[in-house]
């Protein structure tokens, strides 16, 4: 076993070392705080005169290449030069190894921090966790003040601010959830303040601009969405063979618990969507009470928050959308029962 050391703000930022080369890792699937918090990190980090790159096992989703535009081209490893061999390596957003993918087995004992908002993690490297932070944008934006206030960097880089924002925003459902904080509000403040992006437009490019393509997959959702449980329990399924048909991609189908989250009474929010063929199902879950969904998720070996979660259903006594949707439901029902 390794102690890894759990690092205050002012610890983590005395701990970063400039002038060197550097790798900023961030979770699989990014979404909008994983890469706003991952770029704002590497633009610091080249404030502070380091040679920096972003890596992740999956490509930047096309709905949040805006934030990156040309700062960098790729975030696969493969895609990374191939003489580039950084030593001080960073993860932002990222609560467990598994998160990382490939990239964990080759950076594995290499990792110099990790700086996560995720309560319950496996703890992989010295670091700053803090579970009562709305993101990682909202830590890193902690970080970049203190950075300044610290003299580590003399300015805020152009663009940290504005991807910081959108960190925030994406992690808080553009500031609606309970996750939220006084400090959360404090910072986004801080963030307009130098009046260096217009809030309203990038919220809207985050929240409300959609592809046909995913109206169309929240449509046929919406189709398929059933109630269990009296109306507590509202699960959206999503078969390969539909996703086909309409020549959708796991992007199109990631917004899709939304739909049973947004429906009068349902407490337990669950969308569950078939990648290929494979009998493999992934489940997204929301509570919109107290109920803890990510207890729900760790009966299928995931993981998550209280109120936002999720888990690969992959059984041999699983082979349908509509199967898996009963092994949740029993899940749900062996977690709260008598309490919904
Ligand atoms: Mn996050």
């Amino acid at each position: 076993m390794c102690d890894f050391r759990p690092l205050n703000l002012s610890a983590l930022a005395q701990a970063l070392r400039d002038n060197t080369d550097s790798l900023v890792i961030f979770h699989r699937h990014p979404d909008g705080d994983a890469i706003g918090s991952g770029f704002a990190l590497r633009l610091l980090l080249e404030e502070m005169g380091c040679n920096v790159l972003c890596a992740c096992e999956d490509e930047i989703p096309e709905r949040f290449r805006f934030l990156v535009g040309d700062r960098q081209e790729s975030i696969l490893r493969e895609r990374l030069p191939a003489d580039f061999a950084p030593v001080q390596i960073i993860t932002v957003d990222t609560a467990s190894p598994a998160q990382m993918g490939t990239l964990y087995p080759v950076y594995e004992g290499k990792i110099t921090l990790m700086i996560d908002h995720h309560a319950k993690g496996t703890v992989y490297a010295d670091g700053w966790v803090d579970g009562s932070a709305s993101s990682a944008g909202e830590m890193v934006f902690l970080l970049s003040r203190e950075l300044l206030k610290t003299g580590r960097i003399s300015r805020i880089p152009d663009g940290v601010d504005k991807l910081l924002y959108a960190a925030v925003s994406s992690d808080t459902g553009c500031f609606r959830y309970s996750n939220v904080t006084t400090a959360t509000h404090v910072c986004a403040a801080e963030l307009l303040a130098e009046g260096t992006f217009d809030p309203a437009e990038l919220n809207h490019l985050l929240f409300e601009v959609k592809s046909e393509k995913l109206l169309l997959a929240e449509r046929l959702g919406a189709e398929r969405l059933v109630c269990r449980l009296d109306g507590a329990l509202g699960i959206v399924t999503f078969p390969a063979s539909l996703k086909q048909k309409y020549a959708l991609t796991d992007e199109h189908l990631e917004t899709l618990v939304d739909i049973p989250r947004s429906l009068e009474g349902v407490q337990v929010a669950v969308a569950i969507r078939q990648p290929s063929d494979a009998p493999v199902f992934r489940v997204s879950m929301r509570s919109n009470t107290d109920i803890d969904v990510s207890a729900v998720c760790a009966q299928f070996g995931g993981g998550g928050h209280i109120k936002a979660a999720g888990c690969t259903i992959e059984l041999p006594t699983v082979t349908t959308v509509e199967e898996a949707a009963e092994a949740v439901e029993a899940a749900v029902k062996k977690a709260f029962r008598g309490n919904l």
